[in-house]
């Protein structure tokens, strides 16, 4: 199975992509985590994204707070597709990564998932390996019978209560 490469900008991001990290765990999923910046170890980004098709990487997942030019930067020199988590940090509530992670030009796609959305940018990669892994497939299709499966028990649950 191919790999999913995880970037962050900081390791104090590490909170935020450890849900990330848990969910490919969870679905048995290879995958290695590395710190670059888009601003401070730049060159080092840049090689990552320029190799990662060749090194065994099927999709890349890129997390980072305020100026969060690190899915962009990792975009431009690759076509593995690019998962973008905009993280929050001290100010803004996340808004300045969101936007810094969204708003890219047109040619170089990032596909962005909410403000500290790690599990769904792991899921997402997940869906994107499972084009070609129907026991990936398999197993996604299982949660989700279990995840409404336990929407529905709640449901149940607050009936019941009220
Ligand atoms: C970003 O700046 C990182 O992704 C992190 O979210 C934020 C703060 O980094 P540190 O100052 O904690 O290293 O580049």
């Amino acid at each position: 199975m191919k790999k999913v490469g995880i970037v962050m900008g900081s390791d104090s991001d590490l909170p935020i992509v450890s849900k990330a990290i848990n969910t490919l765990r969870a679905f048995e999923v290879p995958f290695e985590v590395h710190v670059y910046s888009a601003h401070r170890t730049p060159a080092q980004a840049a090689e990552f994204a320029q190799n990662a098709e060749a090194n065994g990487f099927g999709v890349l997942i890129a997390a980072a707070g305020m100026a969060a030019h690190l899915a962009g930067a990792l975009a431009a020199q690759t076509t593995l597709p690019v998962i973008g988590i905009p993280c929050k940090s001290n100010t803004l509530d996340g808004i300045d990564a969101l936007l810094s992670t969204v708003q890219m030009p047109s040619g170089i796609p990032v596909a962005t998932v909410a403000i500290d959305g790690a599990a769904n940018a792991a899921l997402l990669s997940i869906e994107i390996l499972a084009l070609s892994d129907p026991a990936l497939s398999a197993k996604l299709k299982e949660k989700r019978v279990k995840d409404a499966a336990a929407v529905l028990e709640k449901d149940r649950a607050i009936l019941d209560r009220l």
